[in-house]
């Protein structure tokens, strides 16, 4: 018997008990409970009603937080595997494409989670002035998916002595209900698809974090539209990130549910599209929105102090700039309270819905500043 549990504690060590995956499922009671409040609820506010003092208080007040957030909104993450392997596939090196260092690329295939079921292919993309005592920021972006970043971009990178890691969240979890991916992995498995691709960027950073040529100190995410609101979500949870940048990411990313612009998407139209995305009872606060204790605010606050940069297009009306200026002041308060006001920025370009130079830009600048200092 002791030797089950033995086996069992081992197997849960190495891949993530999928017992300890709760059930989103909340009660109508649990529902109606919950009071009305329509104003963005402050996140220092503990749940004994009292503000948080000071931020050791603010530590326990985001596990709180994120509990929350996760059981209300977006749903539980994954387990956390212990068996992140990369195997590198092929590996190129071009010598003369970016200045005088060039770069070398390398794809792997990452394995994690039961038997190596979870894959997903990684693309390195290395300045040959990486190595290990010449250790380099790294950027994650998961949006494989639509193509690899424009050559212009990934020059823009390199020149400046960034690392791209680039891979696909739908290798992770496919853009459906279809339970394939990690849902296939974990069959109990409940939370929406920003959730699992949240849990995909962190096991992209766990391989990475090894790699003696990156700076773990200087891990930067980001990602576009629903890769934004993934994005949002691993920068604001794991705290190994040290600079989280959603671009347009709007509606469950750096938006604001509460205080919509003209003709942006609300929950409503969020749910009625993708509500693979969001946790399976998120649809309770369908016109009950005063209802949800927190905002798109909340998400932001949990990074701090660690650096946050939201990039937006003024004409993308559909992300609601507006409501995404608002969450930023009110997330601010947070940054503010923790002393680190200069760690959140909010850029709007003009423009619409894309992921381009301009954006990436602008990402730079701001990492330099802050993490090159
Ligand atoms: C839209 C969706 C947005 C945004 C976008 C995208 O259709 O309504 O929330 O995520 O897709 O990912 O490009």
């Amino acid at each position: 018997m002791s030797q089950f549990f033995t086996l069992f504690a081992l197997f849960s060590v190495l891949y993530g008990a999928t017992v300890l995956v709760q059930s989103q499922q909340y009660s109508r009671d649990e529902f109606s409970a919950l009071p009305s409040l329509p104003e963005l609820p402050d996140p220092l506010l503990k749940p004994n009603g009292e503000k948080a003092a000071n931020a050791e208080e603010w530590k326990a007040q985001r596990k709180a937080l994120i509990e929350r957030i996760l059981h209300f909104e977006y749903g539980a993450l994954p387990p956390t595997p212990r068996n992140v392997t990369g195997k590198i596939l092929r590996e190129t090196a071009n010598k003369q494409a970016t200045g005088k260092e060039g770069f070398r690329e390398q794809e792997i295939l990452l394995t994690m989670g039961p038997k190596g079921s979870v894959q997903t292919h990684l693309f390195l993309t290395i300045p040959m002035i990486a190595n290990d005592k010449m250790k380099l920021p790294i950027i994650l972006v998961g949006d494989a998916t639509w193509g690899r970043v424009d050559p212009k971009i990934r020059e823009e990178a390199l020149q400046r002595g960034y690392i791209l890691a680039e891979f696909d969240r739908t290798e992770i979890a496919p853009d459906s209900a279809e339970r394939k991916g990690v849902y296939a992995a974990y069959p109990n498995y409940r939370g929406g698809r920003i959730s699992a691709w949240a849990w995909g960027y962190s096991r992209v950073i766990d391989y990475v974090c090894k790699l003696p040529f990156v700076n773990r100190k200087q891990i930067i995410l980001t990602g576009h539209s629903r890769g934004g609101k993934a994005t949002l979500l691993a920068g604001a949870l794991d705290e190994r990130v040290a600079l989280t940048a959603p671009n347009n990411s709007g509606c469950g990313g750096a938006g604001c549910f509460r205080f919509q612009g003209g003709n942006s998407e609300d929950i409503t139209a969020i749910l009625k599209s993708f509500p693979h995305w969001f946790a399976p009872d998120f649809n309770r606060f369908i016109g009950h929105i005063d209802k949800l204790p927190f905002d798109q605010h909340t998400i932001k606050a949990l990074v701090a102090p660690r650096s946050l940069l939201t990039t937006e297009g003024l004409d993308d009306k559909w992300a609601n700039p507006s409501g995404t200026q608002i969450s930023y002041n009110a997330a601010k308060e947070v940054y503010l309270f923790l002393g680190a006001e200069n760690a959140i920025r909010l850029v709007f370009r003009p423009g619409g819905h894309e992921h381009g130079l301009a954006d990436w830009k602008t990402l730079l600048d701001f990492s330099d500043l802050r993490l090159k200092r």
